[in-house]
């Protein structure tokens, strides 16, 4: 992409509204705009981003055994007078009327739904365990949207919904779904860790929040250290295999959050082991049993027990949140740093002598092969002064950077600059073409 033709608005000063650092980059980076009270667009740099997020999230659902649908945004709301939860939602649930005065809304999960459809073409225990997911934006009317995209009022959501026969297979399912996002949030160079929580509207006995640590967050967790230092376990993974010891490994440690917090039990974790911190919740899984598919009658006949209803499970994994959630786990001063498997460009050249024949060329051959080698550069071909270009490139936070000038080229280099470490390496232009593909090469986990 030619700079000169993207859309990359980006802002000099700090909006004065933006009280956190990511919302205050989003802004600045030219990521988003507020269109009303938590309800963003998302401009061109923040939509690769939120795509990539939710391409690795796909990934590692579809690995994990989950099968991707998509329902719609807005529903019936006979489908939640069934649950019970129409009236239980209370205000944070947007209501609308269409023209024939049947009561929609916009939905804020999709448990209803989901049961509904697994009512109304499962009857047979064959047809257990399942796992769906989807991808899709989500409503609720927060009483105070904050922080940007972090805590929105429409958002987009990953949620999964298992349905198994019995307490002990919905486990399974459960356990894969954890085993997934530790993995899922590895891969975004995310370290989130499972925390005991509170179900919330969702219900159930059994949840867990999965965390990232961070000073702006807006939960309280308490955990013990070695929790912080497990391994992802790997995307070589076996889903169909026992995942209940990598799942044990991380509940044995004392992990929760504010609600659920035990004191006394956090007093028996050692205390140079004791970590109180803030953080961002950034996915949760539940385990609610049969609470939504005993009133909706989503049940499965069986030879030996007969006709029971399914035992379920939801997951949700906030999809633009984590966009705020990564701003806030890797910024420095000068701007955004991202993980390179989130970018929006894998790379950036920067001409600084446009019009200059020997710079436009170099510049161009190296876009031309990296683009051949299936990267995805931003190619600074303006006509802005040096300084803001650089300037500009550091606040989108592209992990490498390629600087192309006449003094370099005269030497036969051009420069690459590492956005995380700063370090800067003149190289000629084919090295420093192979070393950026061989940089992104490299695997997070
Ligand atoms: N149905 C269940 C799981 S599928 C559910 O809705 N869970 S949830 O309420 O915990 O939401 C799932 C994830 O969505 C959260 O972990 C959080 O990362 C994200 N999320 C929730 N509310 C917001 C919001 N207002 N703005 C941005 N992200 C949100």
């Amino acid at each position: 992409m030619r700079l000169s033709r993207f859309f990359l608005p980006t802002l000099k000063e700090t909006p004065a509204d933006a009280k956190i650092v990511s919302h205050q980059l989003m802004l600045r980076a030219g990521m988003v705009r507020q269109e009303s009270a938590g309800i963003y667009s998302w401009l061109p740099l923040g939509f690769r981003v939120l795509k990539k997020v939710e391409q690795i999230v796909r990934e590692e659902q579809d690995r994990a055994g989950a099968v991707e649908m998509l329902m719609p945004t807005i529903q019936p709301a006979e489908l939640w007078r069934e649950s019970g939860r129409y009236d239980a939602y209370g205000d944070e649930m947007l209501r609308i009327r269409d023209r024939h005065d049947r009561e929609m809304l916009y939905g804020p999960t999709n448990e209803e739904m989901l049961t509904s459809i697994f009512a109304n073409f499962c009857r047979s225990y064959k047809e257990v365990p399942k796992l769906l997911y989807h991808i899709q934006w989500k409503f609720r009317d927060e009483t105070r949207p904050r922080f940007g995209v972090m805590r929105g009022r429409e958002f987009l959501m990953k949620d999964a919904y298992s349905f198994d026969l019995t307490k002990e297979d919905a486990i399974k399912s459960y356990n894969r779904m954890f085993v997934a996002y530790l993995n899922t949030f590895a891969r975004m160079g995310l370290k989130a860790f499972p925390m005991k929580a509170e179900t919330g509207p969702i219900g159930g006995d059994l949840s867990h929040e999965f965390i990232i640590l961070a000073e702006n967050g807006e939960s309280e967790v308490f955990c013990h250290r070695d929790l912080l230092d497990l391994p992802a376990p790997g995307l070589d993974v076996d889903f169909d295999g026992d995942l209940q010891e990598i799942v044990n490994e991380r509940t044995a440690l004392y992990a929760a959050t504010e609600d659920v917090h035990d004191e006394a039990a956090f007093a028996a974790v050692p205390d140079d082991k004791k970590v109180s911190a803030r953080g961002i919740e950034v996915g949760q899984v539940f385990y609610f049993g049969t609470k939504y598919s005993e009133p909706m009658k989503a049940r499965v006949t069986h030879p030996d027990m007969g006709e029971v209803p399914v035992h379920m499970g939801s997951y949700g994994i906030g999809v633009s949140r984590i966009v705020g959630g990564l701003i806030e786990a890797f910024n420095d001063d000068a701007g955004i740093i991202w993980p390179r498997s989130v970018a929006p460009f894998d790379v950036g050249i920067l001409n600084m002598r446009p019009g200059d024949e020997p710079t436009d060329q170099a510049c161009e051959t190296i876009y031309q092969q990296l683009k051949k080698a299936g990267l995805d550069p931003l190619y600074d071909d303006t006509k802005d002064r040096a300084g803001a270009k650089f300037s500009k490139m550091d606040l989108i936070g592209l992990p490498d950077q390629i600087i192309v000038g006449p003094r370099g080229l005269k030497e036969g280099t051009v420069e690459v600059k590492d956005r995380a470490s700063g370090e800067r390496q003149d190289l000629s232009p084919q090295d420093a073409v192979a070393e950026i593909i061989k940089r992104h090469q490299q695997e997070i986990i």
